[in-house]
């Protein structure tokens, strides 16, 4: 296990490999080329400069998050198999690089949904939240900026507002799109890059969808066991693989996190923790990474994935903004970083307790 942080690169974070660096325990990165659109080409020399600005801080990559799926791929339209090429022949190029885990998914139109970004909780911390009477009456063509406006500036992760600023035609683009037909792409993509991923020893990791529902009326295909057991077999190699994410899986109190770690094994490549508390029906919020402060037992989660002989990357995940800190939502410096001494002590103990043989 690798204990790991997101940062987004040079210009796009407020948290400094510099300040990473100091946070006991972690090793790695999570990072992108944040400024390529979803079907771009990822060129070599790109690729190796990120990789020198992070090994330069004492650091090293330890995955990508993400190489972003276009929306022609998602949904099987005419430029598909030029995007695929282009992935392919980015993952190649990450391969020479020398790194070997690609995160990705594959939700319709918006990634990740929030409808608050700071909402301010008793402690007087803040926190990214979703109320689903909330989303009922926002107009889908508003939520970029429903977004945007809460984002303290930044640009953030898969809102990319390029690709946004089409959102009409993109609701066009999945009007047809049910879950067999998102299966089924997600199965010509996936049949596509094995061959790449087998020749460099690349794991990808689907991140589930989050919340783990239909949204705006827009299919998702990510959200529980059975269909994260039904992508293993869409190609059935340990390349094609999953990003165990508890605050997307956890959304819904149906999903038993554990039971899902158990099922998927060693198809597990990487892991987001981070802990969510539910208020009510329709309504959960990010909260602090400790079991006692959410809805999930963050030792049982960690317990699961150990016991699962899980030897991946880590990452906190999300985090509350505290003591004053402006960061993107979600991905400030403090919370991630008491998050992960709180994961590592988790896995600690529970190493100490029971050593793998
Ligand atoms: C949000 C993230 C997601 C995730 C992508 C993976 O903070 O967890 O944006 O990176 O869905 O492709």
């Amino acid at each position: 296990m690798q204990m790991t942080m997101r940062w987004f690169g040079t210009g796009h974070d407020s948290v400094t490999l510099e300040q990473i660096r100091q946070i006991p325990g972690v090793t790695g990165i999570i990072t992108t080329l944040f400024d390529k659109l979803p079907g771009e080409l990822w060129k070599k020399d790109e690729v190796l400069a990120l990789k020198k600005t992070v090994e330069d801080a004492g650091l090293s990559i330890a995955g990508i998050e993400s190489v972003n799926i276009s929306d022609a791929i998602k949904t099987g339209s005419a430029e598909r198999d030029q995007h695929i090429e282009h992935y392919i022949r980015s993952l190649e190029v990450l391969g020479e690089a020398g790194i070997h885990l690609v995160c990705y998914n594959f939700m319709p139109v918006f990634d990740w949904t929030r409808t608050e970004l700071a909402r301010k909780r008793s402690d007087g911390s803040t926190t990214l939240a979703y109320n689903q009477m909330m989303i009922d009456k926002i107009d889908p063509n508003d939520m970029s900026s429903v977004i945007s406006e809460q984002s303290n500036g930044y640009v953030l992760a898969g809102w990319e507002p390029e690709r946004l600023a089409k959102l009409k035609e993109l609701f066009a683009m999945y009007k047809d799109i049910d879950e067999e037909k998102l299966f089924a792409n997600l199965k010509y993509f996936l049949e596509a890059i094995m061959p790449v991923c087998e020749k460099y020893d690349i794991n990808m990791a689907i991140h589930p969808d989050d919340p783990a529902w239909s949204v705006f009326g827009l299919t998702r295909i990510m959200t529980g066991k059975d269909s994260l057991l039904k992508l293993m077999k869409l190609a059935d190699k340990p390349f094609n693989g999953v990003t165990l994410c508890t605050g997307s899986l956890g959304t819904n109190p149906q999903n038993d996190i554990p039971d899902i770690i158990k099922s998927l094994g060693s198809r597990i490549h990487f892991a987001h923790l981070r802990n969510v508390r539910h208020n009510r029906p329709g309504d959960f919020e990010e909260s602090a990474h400790l079991s006692s402060d959410g809805s999930l037992d963050m030792y049982a989660i960690v317990k699961a994935l150990y016991d699962s002989g899980f030897d991946g990357p880590i990452r906190p995940d999300h985090g509350r903004a505290i003591w004053g800190e402006a960061a993107i939502p979600g991905y400030g410096l403090y919370d991630r970083a008491i998050g992960s001494a709180y994961l590592l002590g988790l896995w600690e103990a529970i190493k100490k307790a029971s050593p793998r043989t």
